[in-house]
């Protein structure tokens, strides 16, 4: 669906996440404990073969799957178990460097590089058909948090290559996440890597690092000891950015601590593609249906908020979370993207099955 490129839709889409934080309870479908007890524990198995250059091993297991105290956040319950087979996970995002090895080895164009075809955009005049991608915009000051318009822009020549819009590019940011990635453009990516792109299942497991039920990646604070563990914004969002953590935009991909998993920006820097489609009422289906084992996602995608869009899930929240905005660097947390946005916020990672 190219029209979604057009400013409005991509600004509809990002406003979903604007919603304020309300006070924190939670919602748990517990199954019998019995059963739990005989499924597989977390750590019982080791890497089973050669471990693939930059990717950890996540060991499987159980998991209860959801956010722990987001009840403003209704499509991350009711926390519920999950089980998921052992799979290989790249330590990081994909970087620049790893994305332009794949464009030099393979010729691909990413769909913010494409051109507009008019009978897409019935409508609009066609000296605007041009292709580009929504890029952050920092307002020059107070604005309404409903009102996502006040900080993304659609910006022609916008695309991986030229992060900002065609005078920008990616020099010294080699080790970045790479940004402006479609759905299709991260599935392209993975599938000539030889891997695929996780499922939300698999992300959130993963993305735990061996922690039960905590609301962070890296345990139970925000800050532990007064220190950030993740690339997010600081400040009053999004016009007063304080840079406490040291990145106003992405981050080098290993700049902040890994977790139990060895994995790193499981919350923050960028948001990342699942394969899944994306449901509201994805969890409520599955918890009265017992334990869930490798939960594919629903077959299709519905989103009330904006029904005539295909969304898949993402996860981990950006560099533009903070605690007035977003939150999705909450472990358990959801996002949701129209399958042809790429934004400045946006990457991807992928998975490979484990050898049994
Ligand atoms: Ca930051």
């Amino acid at each position: 669906m190219p029209r979604a490129r057009a400013p409005l839709l991509g600004l509809l889409l990002l406003a979903a996440c604007s919603r304020p934080q309300a006070e924190r309870t939670s919602t748990t479908v517990a199954p019998p404990v019995t059963t739990l007890a005989f499924l597989p524990k977390l750590g019982e198995r080791a890497a089973p073969e050669p471990k693939p250059s930059g990717m950890a091993f996540v060991p499987g297991g159980s998991f209860w799957m959801g956010c722990t105290g987001c009840p403003d956040m209704p499509d991350a319950q009711p926390v519920h178990a999950v089980v998921v087979d052992a799979f290989w996970m790249d330590e990081t995002p994909v970087t620049n460097a790893q994305f332009a090895a794949f464009v030099k080895a393979t010729g691909y164009k990413t769909v913010a590089e494409r051109p507009l075809k008019p009978e897409e955009f019935p409508g609009v005049p066609r000296e605007d058909l041009v292709p580009g991608s929504i890029v952050f915009t920092q307002p020059g000051g107070e604005v309404s948090l409903r009102n996502p318009q006040a900080w993304w822009r659609y910006v022609k020549g916008a695309s991986w290559r030229h992060p900002e819009g065609p005078k920008s590019d990616t020099r010294g940011r080699e080790d970045h996440p790479v940004v402006h990635v479609a759905h299709e453009d991260a599935a392209a990516y993975a599938e000539w890597a030889g891997k695929r792109l996780p499922t939300e299942a698999e992300f959130e497991f993963a993305a735990r690092g061996g922690l039960d039920r905590k609301p962070f990646s890296w345990g139970d604070e925000l800050r532990p000891a007064g220190k950030l563990h993740a690339n997010i914004w600081e400040g009053r969002f999004p016009s007063e950015n304080t840079v406490e953590d040291g990145y106003r935009g992405t981050s080098p991909v290993r700049a902040f601590p890994a977790n139990g998993f060895g994995l790193y920006d499981m919350g923050g820097n960028v948001w990342q593609w699942t394969g899944d489609w994306y449901r509201p009422d994805t969890y409520a289906r599955r918890a009265g249906a017992g334990i869930s084992e490798n939960p594919k996602g629903p077959d299709d995608s519905h989103d009330p908020d904006e029904p005539g869009a295909r969304k898949r899930v993402q996860r981990g929240g950006s560099y533009l979370c903070s605690d007035r905005y977003c939150q999705r660097y909450y472990v358990g947390s959801r996002g949701k993207g129209e399958i042809s946005s790429g934004t400045s916020n946006l990457g991807f990672r992928c998975v490979r099955p484990a050898a049994r």
